[in-house]
């Protein structure tokens, strides 16, 4: 974890020095930053194992820079880096979260504006002071101040994507912890919710009443290294906050109990309120302690699958439990075999170096082997998303022999696997695509994003979309509202109407584990109006191949099985526009 943590202050000590006009350094902080932030191995390792040679070994990473880092890993802290933000007048860390404004901008506003945090920025561009300066425009204007109010909204709540390796490590943690029977992640966490207020942690011990023992657990857990602040330690709850602002709960129970205190915790609070009706229904009272008779007699207690069985019900899994009908689909019988990591067969949507993604097609193909799959589809942009060095019609047959030649090699070594040469092809304004049909017709499939002209008005986004997914060729409609969650809200669609032409065309509709942008709703809605989906990484390095996951638990919340996903399908039956084969 301290990876990413360390590459944070990296990236903070290049703007600082951007906008400081210090020259060269920057560049040097922001590319160790980005080889930080996606190195598979910890830094720790690495220093334990090889001490500041191997740190100096790390791509991109010089002597000046390991040293930091070592300093870091020794005391926690940069002292250099303490030292710039001292000096610096600036707000840095809270300006770079308004999307839109990197260090030039930064530096220009405060020049211009003398603009030092986010409330003299928001007070600027209110009074209409941004827009003027050269290189802003009303356009940033309006932005900024929309990112700023988005900023305002999701404040306190904390991606799942970027929580999950934390909250897995102190689960391991916790579990090691002399006198732990148990452990489980509960609420919104264990759900695998998109976005977070807090983490639950709950604990089964032996001996409820060894406060000793307990007392160390709790101990333990309130000295992590990474809290800043014990909220409340107690003899069966303590709270704390990490250095990221997450709070974080562990609840001690007795082993006899665990189970309903899972129950409850889990939530969510909708589903426990209809789980508990049933209860009172059949004559039990359900709490955190048990299913109890009228009596008082304990009937169930140490596990759920006790609970929801003597319920009638069935156990189900935590991510459907919101109470949207999982309560009587579980009575009846009728809950929907969800789709497991296990499924997936390959991944639709990931970028080579052809485009400036790091990875090489080939240490992308041979990840993807080594992760079990049997096929990889490579996305890379298209000619007019020249920020993102879009490939042109001769890129793509360039592309395409290396792709062949590579396939070659791994079917004479007998691996049954396959490259398939996708791309990423932008939406233009009108709905027309970047590429003729004549070039689609050469790909083995085909997606389509709009990645530009956000702010269009529903009516011709619809028409927009509609229109680019007509095309025979195409397979997939990428990131269908166009949402980042925590960075960028969806621009306005008519999703039913882009979800009934899906369906008339057999478009696959995509869920982006990065982006979580389609919601548990409209998998829902999707799938039961027969539309396919694929779930993919959209990955820019082969390591983040593995995000793939976050995308597996949204389509679990939208209650989609095996069957609903084009990846989960072997390569002979993807059912997309052309037939494949190894
Ligand atoms: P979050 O933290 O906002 O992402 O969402 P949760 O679901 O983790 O909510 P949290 O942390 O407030 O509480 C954890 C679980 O405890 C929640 O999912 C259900 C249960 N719970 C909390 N408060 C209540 C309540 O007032 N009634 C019921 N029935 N359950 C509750
Ligand atoms: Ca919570
Ligand atoms: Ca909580
Ligand atoms: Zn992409």
């Amino acid at each position: 974890m301290k990876n990413q943590e360390i590459a944070r202050i990296l990236f903070e000590i290049g703007d600082m020095l951007e906008i400081g006009d210090i020259p060269f350094k920057p560049k040097a902080y922001q590319q160790a930053a980005i080889v930080l932030d996606n190195l598979e191995e910890e830094v720790e390792e690495i220093y334990k194992r090889e001490g500041i040679k191997g740190l100096e070994n790390i791509p991109a990473v010089g002597k000046s820079i390991a040293e930091k880092i070592e300093e870091f890993l020794k005391t926690g802290k940069i002292k250099y880096y303490e030292q710039l933000k001292k000096k610096s007048p600036l707000d840095v860390e809270s300006l770079n979260k308004v999307e839109g404004l990197g260090p030039q901008k930064i530096k220009k506003l405060y020049r211009e504006l003398d603009v030092r945090n986010l409330s003299d920025l928001e007070k600027a561009a209110k009074a209409h002071k941004v827009a003027p300066i050269f290189g802003f425009g009303k356009k940033t204007e309006d932005n900024i101040l929309e990112a700023i109010e988005f900023l305002r909204q999701s404040k306190g709540r904390f991606l799942l994507r970027l929580i999950f390796p934390e909250v897995q490590e102190i689960e391991q943690r916790i579990k090691k912890m002399a006198g732990v029977k148990k452990v489980s992640v509960a609420g919104s966490t264990r759900r695998r919710k998109e976005t977070i207020g807090d983490v639950d942690f709950l604990v089964a011990v032996a001996d409820a009443a060894d406060k000793k023992a307990i007392d160390k657990i709790m101990s333990a857990f309130t000295e992590m290294e990474n809290v800043v602040k014990v909220v409340n330690k107690g003899e069966t709850k303590s709270s704390v906050k990490t250095k990221e602002g997450l709070d974080m709960d562990l609840r001690v129970v007795p082993e006899s109990s665990f189970g309903a205190a899972l129950q409850y915790f889990t939530g969510s609070k909708e589903h426990n309120v209809a789980t508990r009706r049933i209860a009172i229904k059949k004559g039990l009272k359900l709490n955190e302690y048990g299913l109890f008779t009228r009596a008082g007699k304990k009937v169930r207690g140490e596990t759920e699958e006790g609970i929801y069985e003597y319920l009638g019900m069935g156990w189900m899994p935590p991510e459907i439990r919101e109470d949207q009908g999982e309560i009587e689909a579980a009575i009846k019988k009728q809950l929907p075999e969800l789709i497991e990591q296990k499924d997936i067969k390959g991944d639709f949507h990931c970028h080579s170096s052809w485009d400036g993604g790091e990875d090489s097609l080939r240490e992308l193909g041979e990840r993807a082997i080594e992760v079990g799959y049997e096929y990889l589809g490579i996305t890379d942009h298209t000619k007019t998303l020249k920020i993102e060095n879009g490939l042109d019609e001769k890129e793509l047959i360039r592309q395409r022999k290396e792709i062949d030649k590579l396939n070659k090699e791994w079917k004479t070594q007998g691996k049954k696997f396959r490259l398939l040469q996708g791309a990423e092809v932008e939406i233009h304004k009108d709905g027309s695509l970047d590429f003729k049909d004549e070039v689609l017709k050469q790909l083995d499939f085909v997606s389509v994003s709009v990645h530009s002209n956000f702010k269009m008005g529903k009516t011709e986004m619809t028409k927009r979309i509609v229109k680019a997914i007509s095309n025979p060729y195409v397979d997939i409609l990428n990131h269908p509202t166009g949402q980042i969650l925590g960075q960028r809200d969806s621009y306005e669609v008519d999703m039913d109407e882009v979800m009934a032409t899906a369906k008339k065309y057999g478009v696959a509709l995509e869920i982006n584990s990065y982006r979580a942008d389609v919601g548990s709703q409209s998998a829902r809605r999707a799938k039961e109006m027969g539309i396919k989906m694929t779930i993919s990484s959209d990955a820019h390095f082969k390591k983040e191949l593995n995000d793939l996951q976050f995308g597996v638990f949204q389509a679990r919340r939208g209650w989609l099985t095996k069957k609903d996903v084009i990846n989960a399908q072997p390569l002979e039956k993807l059912g997309l526009k052309k037939t494949l084969s190894y």
